[in-house]
């Protein structure tokens, strides 16, 4: 169970295979949710953020990477997942976003009032693990459900 991180920082554009975070030998209960996965670096077309084998449902990550790049590679069915600067992955619920200063602090990865990330998540039986987020902040709703990412408001 992978939950509550923020991966941030990894990789370089000259030499990395991925940037943030290789998920392989995967189980279909394994669960890889609320992560802030962002400013990884990787070579070429690799990917920026995740690379990720099949049967995992990656769900309620914030995935964002360099202008240009591609932010996930593999076979992993990704839902409710915020992805940037563009370069978006089809999926129930996912969104992309072209500026990320409009969501996210670059200082800390967290997100403010007012982001898009907030009140995004599926928040269907979720795991106990996921009931508070990376600061111990509750995830209580805003709207309709909680936040996505590591980071719920506050
Ligand atoms: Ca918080």
């Amino acid at each position: 169970m992978i939950v509550n991180n923020i991966i941030a920082g990894n990789g370089d554009v000259n030499n990395s295979t991925v940037g943030g975070v290789s998920l392989y030998s995967l189980a279909a209960n394994n669960v890889f949710e609320f992560n802030t996965v962002a400013a990884n670096a990787a070579a070429g077309t690799n990917s920026d953020g995740v690379d990720c084998t099949s049967p995992l449902v990656a769900r309620n990550n914030i995935i964002v990477g360099s202008a240009g790049g591609t932010h996930v590679r593999g076979n992993c069915n990704y839902v409710n997942t915020l992805f940037g600067p563009d370069n978006g992955v089809a999926g129930t619920g996912n969104m992309t976003v072209s500026d990320l200063a409009t969501f996210m602090f670059a200082a800390d990865f967290h997100i403010g009032a007012g982001s898009v990330a907030a009140g995004k998540a599926d928040s269907t039986g979720l795991a106990e693990a996921t009931l508070v987020d990376i600061d111990g902040d509750a995830r209580t709703p805003n709207g309709s459900t909680v936040d996505v990412g590591a980071d719920e408001i506050p």
